[in-house]
């Protein structure tokens, strides 16, 4: 049977940022991929057997894409220290094992999934530091690309810690389907050894797999990989009492090791990014968490990165946020760039959370187009947001941004969710 949805207006979540009044959707029942987009009378008069919905004051568009989130540290409220990346990283390390040492561990993934579908996300990239929330994830949902994040500087260690990631992929691999991707993280340049970086690298070439990183995150960061000293110089004597310990890459360095990566590439954070640096990652989609960089490093990624450079938008974990709902991040960078035109920044960041999402994770979905995954949300209003300005345009994306808060209707993988 085919299924027709339509609503009063649809966002394409094309690079134009088409909308269509009283626009719709058709695909075949159960059947991942999407027949047609278009008018919603055309498409009814097409399929006229079809299985019909139509939504007046709706607003239809792709499932949304939290293309960087942490679900193991959901349970955190109030241990972490804000306001400073180093303050930040070491009261991470002293209470780490108190947040994820939680007797209802599986009951706060849940919710960090529930978390999600009630704000209209329907694909996550989940970086995952231990393994524990991956049967819950491959069961969700969720379409979900699972990043298996290695970590570890201490050449002693570096063995035991490659075992345990290749370990945790094998594992994921497993449970491979199509809605959850099997994927490696390196964590950062300052906290992996190139030996196991280059290896893993490697790999994510040979086996096509999507690859992730934070990269150029804090002062503390760049000082380091630039300078060689300054807040990681006693981060390494405490943890591992080195003296004189010396990055293992520099920017630039970093980057070339990625430059063989053509498929999924996507570097989180990247606050402290020259142009020079940006023209090295062209192969690579940015990644901003703006709540969590205003938290750790008092910054947002610079507005002209967000306009010129395909960027998508995660809420990191609730190790650096308050929640994990995406539509609160979208609101939060919408107060973020005063500088910029809000309906075009609207119109950026619902990109960030669809097109550039799925970008970031290399996934066939982000955009409502023939052919793509049949993942889409419907959200409701009590009044249309059509409403345009001076130059007649349409402001639904500002109002939109403003006003959604859960879909009527939910779809991921063709099956229906809410
Ligand atoms: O994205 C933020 C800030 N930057 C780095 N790491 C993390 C973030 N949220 C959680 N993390 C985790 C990371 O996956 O914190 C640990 C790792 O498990 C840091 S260990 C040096
Ligand atoms: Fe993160």
């Amino acid at each position: 049977m085919i299924e027709i949805f339509g609503a009063g207006l649809v966002f394409i979540c094309d690079e134009e940022f088409q909308i269509l009044s009283n626009g719709g959707i058709a695909f075949e029942s159960s059947k991942d991929s999407i027949l047609r987009v278009g008018d919603y009378k055309s498409l009814c008069a097409e399929f006229k057997n079809a299985k019909k919905t139509f939504v007046p004051n709706g607003i239809l568009l792709p499932t949304l894409i939290n293309a960087h989130i942490h679900f193991e540290f959901g349970g955190h409220l109030a241990q972490f220290c804000y306001g400073d990346f180093g303050e930040w990283l070491d009261s991470l390390m002293a209470n780490r094992d108190n947040v994820l040492k939680n007797d209802d561990f599986e009951s706060i993934i849940t919710q960090g999934i529930d978390e999600q579908i009630k704000a209209g996300v329907g694909s996550v990239g989940a970086i995952s530091s231990y393994g524990d929330d991956m049967e819950i994830l491959a069961h969700s949902p969720l379409r979900c690309v699972y990043f298996n994040e290695a970590i570890g500087s201490n050449p002693s260690a570096i063995d035991f810690l490659y075992a345990n990631v290749l370990e945790r992929l094998k594992n994921a691999k497993k449970l491979k389907s199509p809605t959850f991707t099997p994927a490696l993280a390196l964590h950062s340049p300052y906290s992996l050894h190139p030996i196991m970086a280059q290896k893993l690298v490697e790999l994510c070439v040979s086996e096509n797999l999507p690859l992730s990183a934070h990269f150029l995150e804090s002062p503390q960061e760049r000082q380091w990989l630039d300078g060689q000293d300054g807040y990681f110089q006693g981060f390494f004597k405490r943890l591992a009492n080195i003296d004189n310990a010396k990055p293992f890459y520099t920017s630039q360095s970093f980057l070339e090791m990625l430059s063989p990566l053509s498929n999924a590439l996507c570097l989180t954070h990247c606050l402290q990014i020259t142009q020079k640096e940006l023209d090295l990652c062209q192969n690579a989609t940015l990644i901003t968490c703006p709540r969590s960089n205003r938290l750790l490093n008092n910054a947002f990624l610079p507005f002209e990165i967000l306009q010129n450079h395909p960027t998508a938008i995660g809420t990191d974990g609730k190790s650096s946020n308050n929640n994990v709902n995406l539509l609160d991040e979208l609101r939060t960078a919408l107060y973020a760039y005063p500088q910029a035109d809000i309906l075009e920044l609207s119109k950026i960041l619902l990109l960030s959370a669809t097109l550039y999402g799925a970008k970031a994770l290399g996934l066939n979905n982000g955009i409502l187009a023939q052919n793509k995954n049949v993942d889409f949300a419907i959200f409701d209003f009590k009044e249309p947001l059509y409403h345009t300005n001076q130059t007649h345009q349409n402001q639904a994306p500002l109002h939109f941004i403003l006003n959604a808060n859960s879909p009527t209707h939910l779809y991921i993988n063709a099956k229906a969710v809410i």
